[in-house]
């Protein structure tokens, strides 16, 4: 029985063995993180290969001394251990060396950090609003707003009761009804809140990740080099219907997304007053010193200090 287990064992890692060696036949399935589309995203990705290696060198060099240690100290070689108890000079060794390389692998680190983070000179500024479950953008330039929602497809494969093959469903989970479109090669910049719980806004090709967390503003940005559609998720573990909230962003040309604001703009005011949360906009009420002419302009006050928080301004 033991015998068949273990030989089942040395036959499957052998078949994950030819098929890791096969690699290049097999473009299409991927381990790797997907590649991006934005400068920051291919150093993200770079950043992430150089670490790869760093580590698998460290793992051969200490994995390496540890299997030759075994060999050549084991006990039917060398029956009588060495007496020392310890070595300056590999203690200076092995706390140098791992400096060195930490340090070494800082720099770059924080050269992508600083490039992540640098959100001026925004081309186009959108902001996104995580929901239970769906996203709200708002471009305020161009007077668009819309909710984007997991879509019809996708919402009813995704109950058993309606005994959908979800492996029929094209983009399963990963579509919805209204994308977020954006032209490529602009710096597009998102101010990021959210209405109720924490959701976070990920579409891995456009790199980068951020929360989007109630009461705070928070910011990102990217800008794609190439026209395409880029599906994400939202990737904070936000409640019962976390997995049904997808991103979809439609990078277009310029003159495609002139055309699409053009289409999108007429509804936007009453879209923006329908979507604008209920205590957001109410002014808190003016405390009860004075009546009258005083009590209106301190509600006027209050409420201009709230749209300013809101707008993060
Ligand atoms: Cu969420």
């Amino acid at each position: 029985m033991m015998t068949t287990l273990f030989g089942r064992g040395v036959q499957r890692t052998l078949v994950i063995l030819a098929a890791a060696l096969a690699w290049p036949a097999q473009a299409d399935w991927d381990l790797n993180f997907q590649r991006s589309v934005t400068d920051v995203g291919q150093d993200i990705y770079d950043l992430h290969m150089l670490i790869f290696y760093i580590c698998c060198a460290i793992g051969v060099v200490v994995f390496g001394a540890m299997i030759y240690s075994i060999i050549r100290h084991r006990k039917s070689v060398h029956p009588e251990p060495a007496t020392f108890s310890h070595s300056t000079v590999a203690e200076i060794g092995w706390t140098t060396v791992p400096i060195i390389i930490l340090v070494a692998m800082a720099f770059p680190a924080a050269k992508v950090l600083v490039e992540l983070e640098d959100n001026s000179n925004a081309d186009l500024t959108v902001e996104v609003t995580g929901y239970q479950w769906n996203w709200h953008y708002k471009y305020p330039k161009d007077g668009v707003a819309f909710f984007s929602k997991l879509d019809d497809a996708s919402s009813m494969a995704r109950r058993a009761a309606n005994n959908i093959d979800v492996n029929t469903v094209e983009n399963y989970l990963l579509d919805v009804d209204r994308p977020m479109v954006v032209p490529v090669g602009k710096k597009v910049v998102l101010k990021l809140t959210a209405n109720d719980v924490i959701h976070a806004w990920w579409v891995p090709q456009l790199g980068g990740k951020k929360d989007a967390i109630p009461g705070f503003i928070n910011t990102m940005w990217f800008k794609a080099n190439e026209i395409g559609t880029y599906r994400g998720q939202c990737s904070e573990l936000c409640g019962r219907d976390h997995g049904f909230m997808p991103i979809v962003v439609e990078v277009v040309s310029e003159a495609d997304y002139a055309s699409w604001v053009q289409a999108n703009t007429t509804d936007a005011d009453t879209r923006v007053a329908a979507v604008a949360p209920a205590g957001a906009v109410e002014a808190p009420k003016p405390k009860a010193v004075k009546r009258g002419a005083v009590e209106g302009a301190a509600s006027t006050e209050a409420a201009s200090d709230a749209a300013g928080e809101r707008s993060g301004e």
